[in-house]
């Protein structure tokens, strides 16, 4: 199996958000066939979605890894579930821990449990930015190089965390 590079969106507002992506960094490291190649620093940002709830921290991490994409998916997920997620009705509700497959190669995969790239990331500046972050260079499969998409998505609040 080759090596992919892939992009992992980590995202949590509730219990501790900072510490939650913290951990959600180390267990993804756990991972067998899984290596780090980058690190986003942490954002902070007013919700998406329903505003009664508490502003979201994200960070973008790049792994490598020979692991193909669902059983990548099954992995974060299970992380998700270790991390206290409760899967409710409502959309982009809080939560612990989110854990989305931004990005895997260049990669484009439409089938019913994963779609790749994540569907909102053009609009979301808590995805783009600090995916440039850590890679300035990129050119993203159907949607073009990162800095034309940051260039039209405003910053909506989004705070870089020292
Ligand atoms: N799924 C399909 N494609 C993917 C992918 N590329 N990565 C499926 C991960 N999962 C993918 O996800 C629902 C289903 O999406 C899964 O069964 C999976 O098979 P979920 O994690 O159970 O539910 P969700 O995350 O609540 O749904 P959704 O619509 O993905 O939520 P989002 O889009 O992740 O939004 N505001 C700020 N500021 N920051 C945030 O991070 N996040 C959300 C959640 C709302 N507002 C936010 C933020
Ligand atoms: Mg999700």
């Amino acid at each position: 199996m080759t090596k992919i590079i892939a992009y992992i969106g980590l995202g949590s507002n509730l219990i501790t958000p900072e510490a939650q992506i913290k951990s959600a960094r180390l267990a993804i490291n756990a991972l067998d066939k899984v290596q780090e190649q980058a690190f986003s620093s942490l954002y902070r940002s007013p919700p998406m979605g329903p505003q009664d709830q508490p502003d979201y921290v994200n960070a973008v991490m790049a792994i490598v890894t020979e692991l193909d994409a669902l059983p990548l998916l099954r992995c974060l997920q299970t992380i998700e579930l270790e991390q206290g997620r409760e899967r409710k009705d409502e959309r982009w509700g809080p939560r612990t821990l989110d854990l989305d497959i931004l990005l895997y190669a260049d990669h484009c995969i439409d089938i019913p449990d994963l779609i790749v790239p994540h569907y909102g990331l053009t609009e979301r500046a808590f995805v783009l930015y600090p995916l440039q972050e850590i890679a300035p260079m990129l050119e993203l499969p159907k949607l073009g190089h990162i800095n034309d998409l940051i260039n039209n998505c405003p910053l909506a609040g989004l705070e870089k965390i020292v």
